[in-house]
């Protein structure tokens, strides 16, 4: 579709907005659809198993929006300063569960963006996506001048490092797509990215979720346990949710490629490093929404953040762990009453 939207024009737009990263990618058939179906054929998506539904989508995102041609992509950074020496002071909660939920935040932005481009051209036909939509975020993202895949899955801009929540705008654009020098696996450039040799992410999952570099094995992710589970977490992962009460930033911390990025301001942070276990173990209805309403830790449950409290104060040898246990008999969740059962066990 012929129209005056520009790059420059969408660039300022995504700056306006605080969005550090922006690029343009032409739709078509995806091209990593098949890392997707193999990732899918070895049961690496663990429980999850809406990443088995729409494939077809996934394969074709133009299936999405009808005449869609190009895919806005953007990135919202979300760093807070956290280090790898953090995660001796655990258990700590992942950096962008500690901010408003990116759901809600970063669609914003996007429906703002969406909304300029329309006053611009009425005739423009908008999708935005945030996490929302059956797309593969990562392999379009890496398809922009932005950036690359690293070994421990994220999306890495050189420069900016991979602490960036992604959107997309889906859209009958016709601007010309990104062009880029591809970096194959095996080259490393401070420029255009790339891993090369390096392997200090799959090194420091403290689960193994890394094995295979470039595949995550959802089974074995301390991100996947603690917020997508939904019952009681195996006694294998304990120590992990021991660092990690909600989310893990573990393989991005380590990475050289973050080292030296800014951390954003911090006027929108809702919650601190870590929470007070027992609090967060005990606590009624209304606890949990003052505590956690509005930031991603939702998406655990009430009885999900329970559970994780419990098993973290299990391993930290919290002092008050008794008096938790006897306050959460008679409660009925299966994954609160078995983590007891087997806190009881030990
Ligand atoms: C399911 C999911 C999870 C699952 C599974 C993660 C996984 N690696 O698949 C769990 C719950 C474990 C999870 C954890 C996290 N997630 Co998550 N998650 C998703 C979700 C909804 C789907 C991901 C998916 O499709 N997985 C299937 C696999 C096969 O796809 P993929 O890893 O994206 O890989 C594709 C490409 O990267 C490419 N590819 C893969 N390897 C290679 C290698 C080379 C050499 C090349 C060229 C291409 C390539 O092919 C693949 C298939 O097409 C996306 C949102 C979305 N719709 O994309 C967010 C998303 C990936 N998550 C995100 C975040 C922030 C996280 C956490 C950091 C949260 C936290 N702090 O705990 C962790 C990070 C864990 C990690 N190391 O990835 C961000 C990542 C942003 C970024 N910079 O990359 C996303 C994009 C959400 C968003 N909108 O910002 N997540
Ligand atoms: S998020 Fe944590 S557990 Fe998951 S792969 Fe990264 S380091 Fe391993
Ligand atoms: S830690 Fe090393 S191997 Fe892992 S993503 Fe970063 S550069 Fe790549």
């Amino acid at each position: 579709m012929a129209s005056s939207i520009t790059r420059e024009f969408l660039q300022s737009l995504a700056e306006a907005e605080g969005l550090a990263l922006f690029g343009v990618v032409e739709l078509g058939r995806e091209p990593d659809f098949e890392r997707y179906t193999e990732w899918l054929d070895a049961s690496m998506h663990a429980g999850m198993e809406y990443m088995a539904h729409n494939q077809d989508k996934r394969e074709h995102p133009t299936r999405l929006l009808p005449g869609a041609t190009r895919a806005l992509i953007f990135g919202m950074p979300y760093y807070l300063g956290d280090t790898p020496d953090d995660r001796e002071a655990g258990p700590l909660i992942a950096q962008y569960a500690r901010l408003p939920d990116y759901h809600k935040h970063l669609k914003r932005k996007l429906k703002a963006i969406q909304h300029a481009l329309e006053d611009r051209n009425p005739e423009i036909a908008c999708r935005v996506a945030v996490d929302t939509l059956p797309l593969l975020e990562r392999a379009l993202a890496a398809r922009g001048t932005l950036g690359f895949i690293g070994k421990n899955t994220l999306f890495i801009h050189p420069t900016l490092g991979s602490f960036y929540l992604l959107g997309e705008i889906l859209s009958n654009l016709d601007i010309p797509p990104d062009t880029k020098e591809t970096v194959t696996p095996s080259r490393r450039s401070k420029t255009l990215g790339g891993c090369g040799s390096c392997k200090l992410c799959q090194e420091a999952c403290p689960t193994g979720a890394l094995d295979t570099a470039y595949r995550l094995d959802a089974r074995k992710c301390l991100s996947y346990w603690t917020i997508e589970h939904r019952g009681p977490i195996p006694k294998s992962f304990w120590h992990g949710v021991g660092k990690y009460i909600f989310g893990c930033d573990i393989c991005q911390l380590v990475c050289p490629y973050n080292e030296a990025i800014p951390a954003v301001s911090t006027e929108q942070v809702r919650l601190g490093k870590t929470v007070d276990l027992y609090q967060v173990a005990t606590m009624d209805q209304e606890t949990y929404v003052t505590l956690f309403g509005g930031t991603p830790m939702t998406r655990a449950k009430k009885v999900g953040l329970q559970r994780n409290a419990l098993i973290a104060m299990f391993v930290h040898n919290d002092s008050r762990l008794a008096q938790a246990l006897e306050q959460l008999q008679g409660t009925e969740d299966p994954g609160i009453r078995e983590t007891i059962q087997e806190i009881e066990r030990s």
